[in-house]
């Protein structure tokens, strides 16, 4: 296969200035004509071939100014062709055939609707072109289309012109003034409502919004505008980015392979990441959807006006983009809850990928296929080094070097070494170690130990970090790891600290950049008990012995809610891993005491209180086993753990969940959602111990509910605990009354992939209904995904779940690449676990490499993992 490296870049022979498009949708077939206004690079030498990127282009012709090209070759996805003067217009005419793009890359037709997705690499499926970031160019785009079938014509920019055409035919004409790279391209056909608002900005400008939606959706744009509107403002607020174009236009889409796409003034949206209302979403999705439609709307700054040089820097744009998200989120709802939910998520999904055979720096050196390194680790990993930045100059000094980034690289592509040296600049800092956090892939395990010596009134603590070799890269080197911290005294209030190592009395934040560290903190007159790590200070694995009094104390006592929450998991965790590696299932009084004090605590907010006493998900109690996992003994030790706790509290969880009732009005907002996330948890646990009751309540929550979140939390409960007959009589009632709204199949199609105990052939079943479309990347994440992470489904006993999800994965491939090649994940890890099970996995991975005609996105995955 082709490897693709970064100590290879060079910029390109030529470039593009202007690109002029027009494109002719026809039934059967769709037309390109393109006119490339080019010049050569001038640190290049003599005049070069070109070398133009096109996949699947049916040639009508090609000139240079107006000479036609009759010398040329087209192979192998590149156009070579000779021009004979530095500065030319390369114009092309060629065919391709959306209606049978099932990639949902380049130009696609589903459904009624034509639309594009460039990132990173489909813009030459559309035209031939200097298909890469650092290539930015104005555009001008006209589409045409029958009238009739197609009266929205969209593209990036501002209209400038539209019209009719013969035929019943109509055109449109839209110009973008900003240069851009292709892959922020993007054009819209089809017949779709128009909801608008406007927004005015900082210096008074005011914007048009649009959201652009299939009839049948209309209703579920409100959420998403006000979401702009507020996303609008507060990058105005904390970045100073003031929005640039006249008209800013969301569109969507009910097929798309990922959430949305950030094309300039055009974003493309999965309909599942952005339309909403309370009857058909829960808060968790009014949630990601603020987060999404946030996230795109700061990508015009942090992309698109400073884009990336080449996609080795794909984390410049995403690392940093996620960032501004999560902040956003947190400034919107609460702060610790956010972080809370980011760094569960990180240790459950990025950390695993970062010990597994696809880990992969922040900063990549090479790949294969591109697609496959939009992971968690260039995304949130990215975002959690972007912050480590922040804590290390502090928020005013993190301001002042955005903004000279966001000065300097003014319509540039530019590169993390660039964003990182801004930072440098204003503040100081030197960051050259830190950048390992960009080349070193793996996650760092930091070992603390303490000493205390009451004579001297001294304590000592002492970190040791490591990392264990990633695939390609064996030596590692020492980081930068700061640690937000405070000592503490029995009652949980903090001492002054006074220590002879690199400590910022201000933010409170020591700074590790030794393999070992030693602090010695003087005038300490009691053993103190250290909060580490707190918020989640750095993406590391921690490794500290505490004694069950010392780690009650935090659990109860720790102001930082963040590190409250942590210690509260750690009992959880370690129980449980002792449980496993004992082959003893009593559930400890540690872990009792633990959730009878969060219960009684009256000072916990909801939201708070539900994920302290949540148990830590599978996944998580994989990647913390740091040895061969025991699937069987792993589910076996969960579920006594959750029995336990569901049977000693029985009183209390049902007491909590009527209380939780409410009559307010449903409104989305950290409070409410809050309530009802915990209202869902002692449900849950209430409904664990079989009380008969428990089963009416959530029937009654399921069929009274005035809004998506009640009614999902009362069915849940029934599918994990309810008999077959009452399981079926509502799932049924949920399909007879929402099959005509996608979100809700969508929903109804996860909620059975992910019920406690579903079978293969139940999966297999709900690919056969009607509501199933294996060319639908939602429907297909919603069953197979569901079932994918349905941990004590999809690791049955009898491993089938392995070469069925390989299969899958097979049959996928030959449809749609992307989507396939995410499903490997679910196979990657099996060195994680013991005996058979993992021959078993490994076996699965096999046939789909022993298979023919592979995508490079399937097949980089597979040869990794395999390797
Ligand atoms: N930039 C897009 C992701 C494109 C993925 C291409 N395989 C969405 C986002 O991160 O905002
Ligand atoms: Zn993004």
């Amino acid at each position: 296969a082709r490897i693709i490296r970064l100590a290879e870049y060079k910029e390109p022979d030529y470039w593009i200035k202007n690109t002029q498009l027009v494109i002719r949708i026809f039934d059967g077939y769709t037309e390109v004509s393109s006119e490339l206004t080019m010049v050569k690079n001038a640190r290049v030498d003599g005049l070069p071939t070109l070398v133009l990127d096109g996949v699947e282009q049916t040639i009508k012709q090609l000139h240079f100014d107006d000479t036609e090209i009759s010398q040329y070759q087209y192979s192998d996805d590149k156009l070579t062709v000779q021009p004979v003067a530095e500065e030319f217009i390369f114009k092309a005419v060629t065919r391709i055939d959306p209606e049978n793009n099932t990639s949902l890359e380049g130009l696609y037709k589903s459904g009624s609707m034509y639309c594009t997705q460039c990132e990173a690499e489909g813009f030459r499926k559309i035209t031939f072109y200097l298909d890469r970031p650092d290539v930015m160019a104005t555009f001008t785009t006209r589409i045409e289309a029958d009238k009739a079938s197609f009266p929205t014509l969209l593209a990036n920019g501002n209209p400038i012109d539209e019209g009719e055409l013969e035929n019943g035919r109509h055109f449109a004409t839209w110009q973008d003034p900003f240069v851009k790279p292709a892959y922020l391209f993007a054009a819209v056909a089809g017949d779709l409502v128009r909801k608008d608002d406007s927004f005015t900005t900082c210096s008074g400008r005011e914007i048009s919004l649009r959201i652009f939606a299939e009839p049948r959706n209309a209703h579920k744009t409100d959420f998403a505008l006000d979401s702009l509107k507020r996303s609008m403002k507060w990058d105005e607020k904390r970045y100073g980015r003031e929005y640039d174009l006249d008209i800013f236009m969301i569109v969507a889409s009910d097929f798309f392979n990922m959430g949305a796409m950030e094309n300039k003034g055009l974003n493309i949206f999965n309909s599942a990441a952005v339309l909403a209302n309370q009857e058909t979403s829960s808060d968790d999705r009014f949630e990601r959807i603020e987060a999404i439609v946030a996230h795109e709307y700061f990508h015009n700054w942090s992309g698109n006006r400073v884009t990336c040089r080449d996609w080795f820097q794909l984390s410049l744009k995403e690392g940093f983009t996620v960032y501004r998200d999560a902040h956003f989120t947190s400034d919107m709802h609460d702060a610790t809850v956010k972080r809370i939910k980011d760094a569960r998520f990180l240790k459950t999904v990025q950390f695993p990928e970062d010990s597994g055979p696809n880990a992969h720096p922040v900063k990549p050196q090479e790949y294969q296929e591109i697609n496959n390194f939009y992971t968690v680790t260039i995304y949130e990993k990215g975002a959690e080094v972007v912050g480590m930045i922040n804590t290390l100059i502090g928020e005013d000094l993190f301001r002042k070097g955005s903004d000279l980034y966001f000065e300097r690289f003014d319509g540039c592509a530019a590169t993390t070494d660039d964003f990182v040296a801004c930072m440098q600049e204003v503040s100081g800092y030197d960051f050259t170690q830190f950048k390992r956090w960009y080349t070193q892939a793996g996650t760092p395990t930091v070992v603390v130990s303490q000493h205390y010596d009451a004579e001297q009134q001294q304590y000592q603590l002492s970190f040791s970090q490591s990392q264990k070799p990633t695939p390609g890269q064996s030596e590692k080197l020492p980081m930068v790891i700061p640690v937000k911290m405070a000592l503490l005294n029995a009652q949980g209030d903090e001492l002054a600290i006074d220590c002879d190592a690199d400590f910022n009395q201000q933010t409170q934040v020591l700074t590790l950049t030794e393999a070992q560290t030693t602090v010695t903190f003087s005038g300490v007159s009691e053993q103190p008990y250290a909060s580490l790590f707190r918020d989640f200070s750095a993406p590391v694995r921690v490794e500290f012995e505490l004694s069950e009094a010392e780690l009650l104390l935090l659990a109860s006592k720790d102001k930082n809610a963040y590190n409250r929450f942590d210690a509260v998991q750690k009992i959880y965790l370690d129980t449980l891993i002792a449980m496993i590696k004992n082959g003893d299932n009593q559930t400890p009084s540690l872990v009792l005491d633990v959730v009878r004090a969060s219960l009684a605590d009256n000072a916990l907010s909801p939201a708070i209180k539900s994920l302290m006493l949540a148990l830590p998900s599978y996944q998580l109690l994989v990647d913390s086993l740091q040895q061969k996992v025991d699937a069987d003994a792993l589910v076996a030790a969960r579920q006594a753990m959750k029995q336990s706790i569901a049977n000693s509290f029985k009183a209390e969880w049902a007491e909590l969940t009527l209380s939780l009732q409410s009559e307010q009005a449903y409104q989305f907002n950290a409070e409410q959602a809050g309530r009802r996330e915990l209202q869902a948890l002692t449900l849950s646990y209430w409904a664990e111990t079989g009380d008969a009751a428990a089963l009416d309540f959530a029937k009654a929550l399921y069929q009274q509910a005035n809004n998506q979140t009640d009614r999902l939390n009362g069915l849940k409960a029934v599918l994990d605990n309810g008999s077959d007959a009452l399981v079926s009589d509502l799932l049924d009632d949920f399909y007879q009354r929402w099959h005509e709204d996608t979100q809700m199949v969508e929903t109804w199609l996860l909620l059975q992939a992910s019920a406690k105990g579903v079978t293969i052939d139940t999966i297999k079943a709900l690919m056969q209904h009607e509501a199933f479309d294996i060319t639908n990347p939602n429907k297909v994440r919603s069953v197979l995904a569901g079932f994918m992470n349905n941990f004590t489904s999809y690791h049955q006993k009898d491993f089938s779940g392995y070469d069925f999800i390989a299969q899958r994965i097979i049959q996928l491939d030959a449809i749609n690449p992307q989507v396939a090649a995410r499903f490997v994940t679910a196979l990657e890890n099996w060195k994680v676990f013991s005996g058979q099970r993992a021959e078993a996995m490994k076996q699965a991975l096999q046939s789909i490499a022993d298979s023919q005609g592979r995508s490079p996105d399937v097949s980089e995955k597979v040869e990794k993992a395999l390797a």
